[in-house]
């Protein structure tokens, strides 16, 4: 009994003290052995002796106790002294990471734009009524307003259908000159091949005081633009209708896959339609509190150009997570 504390404290192991553990505390150790004794030991001692016994148990299980925890912290320092590991050192068999290509795609757009001094803004994706319609010449009950099916929320809020509202906030924040682009998400009550309920557009404004900016500066840049983004393309401008500029037009590029001979991608058409734009409706710029300017807009989907630029057939792919799509892009 006397040298058990010092067996405790002398153990220089967890696997020593888990022995020590045994031969004290144990069935068969000194401990029950002690207790064994009681049965021999005249009734009028007994309450003495087991007294004694369960002071000195309760005593060896402090010190047990505080010998496991210090041997126990000596043994997960080192082992995290054996796992520590060099981040500097270069190793051959690294994976490397991906883009999504939506972001892949998102990045080469805006490097073209900011390359020509656009600024790029963003704002806030729950929008109000004003920001995503009012101010865009869509009033209530435009019949324009049913081209977006919307995502309302119980105070009348929205999630912004365009990143439009982004560039509505500017101008209401600054004067001209305006020259900023609105990369983002947008939302659309909308599923199918080519249509998610989430997806990303790439908004341009340009704005100047006077009639500096027409319709042809609209149509070189945005040439520029496709011939940087698709390589040697025929371009096109079609007049179209847009309710936040006047005159409208969509753009088409010659179809990338049968070069413009037609084939399933371009429904045989050999065009792709890949752009809206259009002179900045004086109704806009009258919401805003603007007089005397002029300006261009331009908008794009994101995922249409990945898909494109990618071969993607489907665009819900983009969104499913499946990491076999990403692995296509390191
Ligand atoms: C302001 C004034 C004008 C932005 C424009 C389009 C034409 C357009 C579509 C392309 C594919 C949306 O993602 S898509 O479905 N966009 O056709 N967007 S003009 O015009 C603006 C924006 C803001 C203040």
């Amino acid at each position: 009994m006397e040298n058990l504390e010092k067996k405790i404290q002398e153990a220089d192991s967890l696997e020593a003290l888990e022995k020590v553990r045994i031969e004290i505390f144990g069935k068969k150790g000194v401990l029950s052995a002690e207790f064994a004794k009681l049965k021999d030991i005249p009734a009028s001692e007994k309450k003495e002796f087991a007294a004694g016994l369960n002071r000195k148990k309760a005593q060896l299980l402090d010190i047990f106790n505080s010998r496991h925890e210090i041997l126990a912290q000596e043994a997960l320092h080192k082992q995290l002294k054996s796992e520590d590991f060099d981040l500097s050192l270069y190793s051959f068999n690294s994976q490397k990471g991906a883009l999504h290509p939506v972001r892949e795609t998102m990045d080469k757009i805006i490097d073209y734009f900011v390359a020509l001094n656009f600024a790029v803004e963003s704002g806030p994706m729950a929008e109000d009524d004003f920001h995503n319609f009012e101010a865009l010449n869509l009033p209530k009950n435009h019949p324009a307003r049913d081209m977006q099916d919307t995502f309302y929320f119980a105070d009348g809020k929205l999630l912004r259908t365009h990143t439009s509202p982004v560039q509505i906030r500017t101008m209401l924040k600054e004067e001209p000159p305006i020259r900023i682009i609105a990369p983002g998400a947008v939302f659309r009550r909308d599923y199918d091949l080519t249509h998610t309920p989430m997806f990303h557009q790439v908004e341009g404004l340009v704005v100047e005081k006077g009639h500096k900016v027409s319709f042809a500066n609209l149509k070189w840049i945005l040439t520029d633009f496709l011939h940087e983004m698709f390589g040697e393309v025929d371009v096109r401008f079609r007049p179209s209708f847009f309710p936040f500029t006047e005159p409208s037009a969509e753009v088409d590029i010659s179809c990338i896959f049968c070069k413009g001979s037609g084939c399933r991608v371009c429904s045989h058409t050999g065009w792709l339609e890949v752009l809206g734009c259009g002179v900045v409706d004086p109704n806009v710029f009258e919401a805003v509190g603007y007089k005397d300017v002029s300006g261009y807009a331009f908008g794009l989907g994101v995922e249409r150009f990945a898909m494109l630029l990618h071969q993607i057939p489907d665009l819900r792919s983009l969104f499913e997570g499946d990491i076999r799509l990403l692995e296509q892009f390191r």
